[in-house]
């Protein structure tokens, strides 16, 4: 888009993050320079309001450490040793040293990893796939985040938006499952608010006592990875107290009696030992859940995070239609509206220009796949990452530095800061902040589409990185004008702007307001499976999955991969609970060696690993904490404030202790998104984390490993 950059203005933006609230943002520039952000106040989920990430993003625009020339490594890898070089020669090594290995090896030696450092449909999740496609390297298989879920959620309802976030105000009844809103999705907590006012109840399900458990009516503290219990044992009761709404399951449903047999041996009693939750306390769930209309579902990316996180998913999607939840506004299950938006994922990753048949490897696996570990042939011998720290956010840490470490690997980081990825590459490329680009956001919370105009010229040499792989294009010689696209023809291209969704909204509107809600009815009478109209094969809900039947299918939009169910065991076609590979699930299993689960969720200050440099966000959240219950911390004479060592057979990494009742009794929290290079002992929670993947969709599962814990 031809931006006229004005010395004095505010600029409607975007928040580039990976964070379901894709908040509206006002730029205030004065002589060409940011002075501050604020929340725009007339979009109608942002309401004026931005995060404790996010209020002060001018100092992270800002900071003296923003890498801002192309840098090549002078000392050993890992030391952080650069030295300023010129874009050309930075561009003319990566060529040389890439048609070397072409030569030697072909493509496949090069390994693309990327995630969503930023999210725009220009800069984000598949801005470099099409070129990497091209030059036939490795795919790499995004799978960290709500892969699984989402494979589940569309193998039972479709790719439907299922509920606005909105229309929660609506609701009577809300369970936030493994849902930190207040700091993962703060911009929903107003509406959710609103019904609670209105006389809903709340209910909170996690592990851990958070800010939101805090604010909610019940909060149900359920044993890691073993929720798929619970919802199927919800099921069982739902059925066996006749509480079904039997004329939408008749309409609108397949598979109810298969379920219904399939669910007996689940009864509240076996859920109970599986999830440690009192029997009683699940049957007045499943009875509040079925009676109290209309009761709304909002499930956390945290869900999917063990062994068996999809079939639970599954379990969880069945519960709406048995109780008839989709019938009014308010009612249902909240996943990904990502799903309403008419985004052409075949134009953005053009995975049409790989060679049928190459190799992937899933994102999760990045140690084992640098250190031979996956056998790969040709070895991977160039890596090339943006939009991501793996070192901080991919598992068994250790294992990782170890391959990143490798002299015979030719790594590139595309990056703001020298992160603890960056820090071990050959050559590192500057890359713009949100304010310094343009871009076009789609939402993974809410129905609006934001438009993110470019408010500053881009500091130093930085570039965005729509711009990085048009110059890696021409580096590589491609002549197809495809990669050599504007920002604005790729924002043109990337939406289908003659779907129903975008009726009465155009780049020009977009420019005008800074955003559009789709067009759909409103929240207030938002209720898209009313009568059914399910997009699965057999418009119905599915309880029971026809497209288990194929096992492996591969879902449509934000993942370019194969192997959906690792293990190549089939896929059970009815939610089947599976307890967790490590952390335990029932009593029975705890292990001595490694008794305790832990858990990595999100900092509130944090996104992710982002921010975990800057002052105000890493003060305020303080040093590396591990929360312990009391009962783990005196069995192992641990005190608050004690400085403690976490390790398993993967690794380990120092923290300080917070006793309390945070932690239920077995499980340790140790909260992620601080850098290794701050950090006491070069490590952090990532060490300890398994590269097992879940049972559907290639999902990561953090949530299910084993440690113990010892004074430092
Ligand atoms: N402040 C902040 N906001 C963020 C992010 C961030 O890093 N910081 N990251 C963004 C991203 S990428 C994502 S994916 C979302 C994630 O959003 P959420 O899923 O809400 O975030 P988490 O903190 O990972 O997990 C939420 C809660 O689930 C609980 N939980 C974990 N495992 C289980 C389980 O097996 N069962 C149950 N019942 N509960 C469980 C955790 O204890 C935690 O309190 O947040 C986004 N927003
Ligand atoms: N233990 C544990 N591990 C986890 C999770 C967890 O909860 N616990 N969460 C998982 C989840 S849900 C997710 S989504 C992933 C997140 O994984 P990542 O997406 O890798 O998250 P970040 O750590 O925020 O790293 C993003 C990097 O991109 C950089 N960046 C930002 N904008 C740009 C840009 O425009 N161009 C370029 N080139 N770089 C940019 C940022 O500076 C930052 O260093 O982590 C996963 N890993
Ligand atoms: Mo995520």
């Amino acid at each position: 888009m031809p931006t006229q950059l004005l010395n004095d203005a505010t600029v409607i933006g975007a928040c580039p993050h990976d964070c379901p609230d894709t908040c509206s943002m006002r730029v205030l520039v004065q002589d060409g320079k940011v002075t501050g952000v604020q929340g725009n106040p007339v979009h109608p989920f942002t309401q004026g309001r931005l995060c404790a990430k996010t209020n002060h993003y001018q100092e992270r625009v800002y900071h003296a450490d923003r890498i801002l020339h192309p840098l090549r490594r002078t000392g050993p890898k890992g030391s952080g040793e650069f030295e300023r070089i010129s874009w050309n020669e930075a561009l003319a090594t990566i060529g040389e040293k890439w048609r070397a290995i072409i030569a030697d090896d072909g493509p496949t030696a090069i390994l693309p990893y990327s995630y969503l450092g930023t999210q725009g449909l220009v800069n984000g999740l598949t801005v470099g796939d099409p070129f990497f496609n091209k030059l036939g390297a490795t795919v790499s298989e995004r799978s960290f985040c709500d892969s699984g879920a989402s494979t589940a959620y569309v193998m039972t309802v479709g790719p439907t938006p299922g509920m606005d976030p909105e229309s929660f105000q609506h609701s009577r009844l809300i369970i936030l499952w493994a849902c930190n809103m207040l700091s993962t999705n703060v911009h929903m907590w107003p509406f959710v608010d609103r019904a609670k006012k209105n006389g809903a109840k709340v209910i909170v399900i996690d592990l851990v006592k958070t800010g939101t458990s805090a604010m909610a009516d019940q909060h149900i503290r359920v044993r890691p990875g073993t929720d798929g219990a619970l919802a199927l044992a919800m099921i069982h009761v739902i059925i066996q107290e006749g509480l079904v709404d039997q004329d939408y399951v008749d309409r609108y449903t397949i598979g109810f009696e298969e379920l219904a047999e399939h669910v007996a041996p689940y009864t509240p009693e076996f859920a109970a030992q599986e999830t440690g939750i009192d029997a009683e306390v699940i049957r007045t769930l499943a009875r509040e859940y079925a009676t109290t209309q209309p009761s709304a579902i909002r499930i956390g990316v945290a869900i999917e995070r063990s062994a068996g996180g999809g079939q639970l998913v599954r379990a969880l999607a069945c519960l709406p239609a048995l109780v008839g939840a989709w019938r009014k506004p308010g009612g249902g299950l909240l996943q990904l509206p990502l799903w309403a938006f008419p985004v052409r994922w075949d134009v953005l990753h053009r995975a049409d220009l790989a060679t049928p048949g190459t190799r992937v490897v899933n994102q999760w696996q990045l140690g084992r796949a640098l250190t031979g570990d996956l056998k790969l042939d040709p070895p991977v011998r160039s890596l090339f990452v943006y939009n991501s720290n793996p070192l901080v956010v991919a598992p068994n840490q250790l294992l990782l530095k170890e391959g990143l470490a490798r002299e015979d690997l030719f790594t590139v980081v595309s990056e703001q800061f020298l992160t603890d990825t960056a820090r071990y590459a050959d050559i590192v490329l500057p890359a713009t902040t949100q304010v310094e680009q343009v871009d076009l956001m789609f939402s993974w919370g809410h129905l609006y589409l934001t438009l993110n105009r470019q408010a500053i010229a881009p500091l130093g040499e930085s570039v965005a990185n729509a711009e990085l792989f048009r110059r890696l294009a021409t580096t590589m010689g491609f002549e197809d004008p495809f990669f050599y696209r504007s920002d604005e023809q790729i924002m043109r291209e990337a939406i289908d702007w003659a779907s129903p969704a975008m009726q009465g909204i155009t780049m020009e509107s977009l420019e005008e307001q800074g955003w559009a809600r789709l067009n759909l009815p409103t929240a207030d009478v938002f209720a898209p499976h009313a009568q059914g109209g399910f997009p699965t094969p057999s418009g119905k809900v599915e309880l029971k999955a026809s497209m288990a039947a194929g096992g492996n299918f591969v879902l449509p939009t934000f993942r370019q991969g194969s192997n959906d169910h690792q293990d190549g065991s089939p896929v059970p076609a009815l939610p089947t609970y599976r307890p967790p590979n490590e952390s335990g699930g029932g009593e029975q299993r705890r292990p001595a060696r490694y008794p305790l689960a832990m858990m990595s969720p999100k900092s509130h200050s944090f996104l992710n690993s982002t921010y975990g440099n800057l002052r105000r966000q890493a003060s305020r959240e303080g040093e590396q904490k591990l929360f312990l219950h009391p009962s783990d911390a005196t069995a192992r004479g641990i005190r608050s404030d004690d400085v403690v060592r976490v390790h398993n057979d993967r690794g380990s990494f120092v923290a300080v202790a917070k006793v309390g009742d945070e932690a239920m009794p077995g499980v340790v929290i140790a909260p992620m998104g601080h850098w290794i290079a701050s950090s006491r002992a070069q490590a952090t929670p990532a060490a300890l984390n398994p590269t097992a993947l879940a049972d559907l969709g290639g999902a990561p599962t953090f949530s299910d490993n084993r440690v113990e814990v010892g004074l430092a």
